[in-house]
């Protein structure tokens, strides 16, 4: 097959390693972030997209809930957390929390992803029982619950070790762990962004943990804030030098930064180019993660349909209430549903394929689901 030749020359070696199946370096991956052929890029990783994925773009009817935005960390990139004594602050109680579950089970969620603020008062049996009371009630549901950052503070607050932590989270229900609170690991500029959260060490280790006692997670990269290239490019060989040793990870979430109502207002947010951009290199840079996802609530579901051809095999979920890019500016909807999935994804010429959160097959009917294993 012939390839064509670049607009920007120094991609050109680039391809030839992408055509030998050959690593990508950090270098290269900065080099990929400072260049703006965009066509370049989007078509090398959507050669490498489609040498994984074929023609099938993934998605899943999930719902979101976050039990409370009392927050005890204050974090520059968030407009969510609240303090505890700020009256806009909401906590659930567990009897809201099933309640909210079951007002989204009318498209049969396979998935609910679960993730809240640092609360100084909540419990772990508090969070195991309501891990519990969902399992119960909601059997079929695959719970995608807390980030790194979560479990590092239950493990602070009750001066146990991060291990027995999530085993104890794993064996009152959580089956997965989503990718949030990766932020960018340069420290100089974690430092600015969230200095209240765990180092980038820290929740590349507690990510190795889980895997370990086989819990999968996602990942993600917050960009468009105050970072370089080169911190983009250092934070995806980090993630990939975990993802050696474990396997663990299964998707890979860019997530592009929401500056309203956060204490970083005064950025610009981030422009089309660049939410393309995040999707091919990180494509191209991440070999060993199986999934890169364009969410469709963080960078539209026009630039998110855009992007399965640019590097994404995975559009992310019906999602229903989402709060944390809301909070922060995002004007998209706070849901989609299945058919408006499926639209777009077939617009783009590309094959949908309903999945669970470990991308099993999932069958449904009007109100049912089942999983092909
Ligand atoms: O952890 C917070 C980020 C994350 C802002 O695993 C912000 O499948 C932009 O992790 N602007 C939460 N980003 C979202 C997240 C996620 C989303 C969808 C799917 C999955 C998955 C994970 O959002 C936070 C933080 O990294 N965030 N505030 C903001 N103002």
């Amino acid at each position: 097959m012939q390839h064509p030749v670049f607009e920007d020359r120094r991609l050109q070696p680039i391809l030839e390693k992408v055509l030998a199946s050959q690593r990508l370096t950090a270098d290269d991956g900065a080099a990929m972030y400072r260049s703006h052929d965009l066509l370049a890029l989007g078509y090398m990783a959507n050669l490498v997209r489609e040498r994984y994925h074929g023609n099938t773009t993934f998605f899943n009817v999930n719902r979101h809930i976050n039990p409370t935005d009392v927050c005890v960390a204050s974090c520059r990139l968030c407009a969510f957390g609240k303090k505890k004594k700020d009256p806009r602050g909401y906590t659930m109680s567990l009897d809201e929390v099933w309640h909210r579950a079951g007002e989204g089970y009318t498209e049969a969620v396979s998935e609910f992803h679960i993730v809240g603020g640092l609360h100084p008062e909540l419990t772990v049996d508090w969070y195991c029982d309501m891990l519990r009371g969902l399992k119960e009630r909601f059997p079929q549901v695959h719970l995608k619950a807390f980030t790194m950052v979560e479990i590092s503070y239950f493990a602070q607050r009750t001066k146990r070790p991060v291990r027995e932590i999530l085993q104890k989270l794993k064996d009152a229900g959580i089956d997965s762990m989503p990718g949030g609170g990766a932020e960018i690991f340069a420290e100089p500029v974690r430092r600015i962004i969230c200095d209240h959260k765990i180092n980038g060490q820290e929740w590349l280790d507690i990510a190795r943990v889980a895997h370990e006692i086989g819990l999968k997670s996602n990942c993600t990269m917050l960009y468009g804030h105050i970072e370089n290239p080169e911190d983009r490019a250092d934070h995806l060989a980090r993630l990939r030098a975990v993802q050696d040793g474990t396997s663990g990870f299964v998707t890979f979430i860019p997530l592009a930064f929401h500056p309203d109502n956060t204490a970083l207002d005064h950025i610009l947010p981030t422009t089309g180019f660049d939410d393309l951009k995040n999707i091919a290199v990180a494509r191209l840079m991440l070999d060993n993660i199986p999934h890169i996802k364009a969410y469709w609530v963080m960078m539209t579901p026009r630039i998110a349909q855009i992007a399965q051809r640019f590097g994404a095999d995975d559009i992310d979920g019906t999602v229903v209430e989402e709060k944390i890019y809301h909070e922060a500016g995002a004007t998209t909807s706070q849901s989609l549903r299945r058919e408006e999935l499926l639209q777009l994804i077939r617009k783009a010429g590309r094959e949908p394929f309903e999945r669970d959160t470990l991308y099993r097959p999932v069958q449904r009917t009007e109100t049912h689901f089942t999983i092909l294993v």
